[in-house]
């Protein structure tokens, strides 16, 4: 087995639960947050800076590293963990929902979806073997079935046959799949449909991947509908293997996603949102580029014990993003990373001591958008 989940605690009150993920580069408990490394690099970020930060398993994806620089090339240097010097876990997305994302360069067909590159417009076509076979070559812990994302708003029609293609497309996946030391999950779809959740999550778990997938959510429906949809997915999903939330990574998402009983997570947001001068706190964000901001000598977050809040002021960060200086992504990306590891630890925390009820509410209390 290249992955093993271990339950350790179950919440008594919500589907919130803590777990242990052994992977072939370290062991990681959840609920977790992983970083996204789309170009084989968390954006701004060292190896070692991610690592005293407490990242333990990142993200990676299929697609940029299939056009740039190439799986043969990442392969030929010893796979991805060796390329970017990062010994501890990663996680690749399959390209799938990168390409879905491309708009009017793709055609989706049984057999798989041509595309256009957005790097120079050359022509590509990626299948369930393909994109198998250039995840083996990558070599990352866990890889990703190649699904369609069900757009949204979609009919119901056009969601369960895209459901039902992705399944089989998730059985061709596995079919190519032959890497003993990876593991392959499955991506549940069905749109915003119940029936299309309940018929894909059952299909897929007679598969028997070691773990899945809540895709084709957080993708502009209405906050409210994405919470329905997991209170009603998650509890179909096997209670002994993980579970993972595609694509989100907001604190209030993340709470919701933990009580429904998610054990994992990715999402730009943290690191895009640090690049454009937005930091996280515990009482929402702030524009830390904002004027306000100008003579503010505090740190971002006074409760926050990362590299960033530790030593420079918001007047300061606000100056170096002002002047387009580097160091000020560097630290406002440390900042958010921080905070949303310290943030998953902290909920960890309080499944284990049967509080996460009690956390959520105080969460709740003073969270603004
Ligand atoms: N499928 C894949 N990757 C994804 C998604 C999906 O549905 C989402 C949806 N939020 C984000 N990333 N393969
Ligand atoms: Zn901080």
């Amino acid at each position: 087995m290249a992955i093993t989940y271990e339950l350790i605690k179950r919440c008594s009150k919500t589907g919130a639960r803590v777990g242990r993920l052994y992977t072939p580069h370290g062991v990681f408990d959840t609920p977790i947050f992983m970083p996204v490394g789309t170009q084989a690099t968390v954006k701004a970020m060292s190896p070692e800076e991610l690592k005293a930060m407490g990242a333990g398993i990142i993200l990676s994806n299929t697609y940029h590293l299939y056009l740039r620089p190439g799986h043969d090339l990442v392969a030929e240097a010893g796979g991805l963990h060796k390329f970017m010097q990062w010994d501890r876990g990663i996680l690749t997305d399959s390209g799938g929902f990168q390409v879905f994302s491309l708009g009017p360069l793709r055609k989706i067909t049984e057999d798989g979806v041509t595309f256009r590159s957005h790097i120079d417009g050359s022509k590509h076509f990626l299948s369930p073997e393909k994109a198998t076979e250039v995840q083996m070559a990558l070599g990352a812990d866990i890889i990703m079935a190649f699904d369609e994302c069900v757009p949204y708003p979609a009919d119901h029609e056009y969601a369960r046959q895209s459901t039902e293609r992705t399944t089989r497309w998730a059985e061709r996946c596995k079919n190519a799949h032959t890497r003993k030391d990876q593991a392959l999950f499955g991506i549940v779809q069905g749109g915003m449909y119940k029936d299309l959740r309940a018929m894909s999550a059952k299909d897929l778990i007679s598969l028997d991947f070691p773990g899945y997938a809540v895709g084709g959510l957080s993708v502009g429906e209405p906050k409210p509908l994405m919470y329905e949809m997991l209170e009603h997915t998650v509890p179909l999903l096997p209670e002994n293997k993980p579970r993972y939330l595609m694509g989100v990574g907001t604190p209030d998402c993340l709470v919701e996603g933990v009580m429904y009983g998610i054990d994992m997570f990715d999402c730009v947001f943290p690191t895009r949102v640090a690049r454009n001068g937005t930091v996280m706190t515990s009482r929402g964000r702030l524009v830390v580029k904002n004027a306000e901001f100008a003579r503010d000598f505090r740190p971002i977050d006074p409760d926050c014990g990362c590299y960033t809040c530790r030593n420079f002021s918001r007047a300061y960060i606000r100056h170096l993003l002002k002047t387009e200086e580097i160091f000020g992504l560097r630290l406002t990306t440390t900042h958010n990373l921080h905070f949303l590891l310290n943030f998953m630890k902290e909920m960890r925390k309080a499944i284990l001591e049967d509080r996460f009820l009690a956390f959520r509410e105080e969460f709740w209390s003073h969270y603004r958008k």
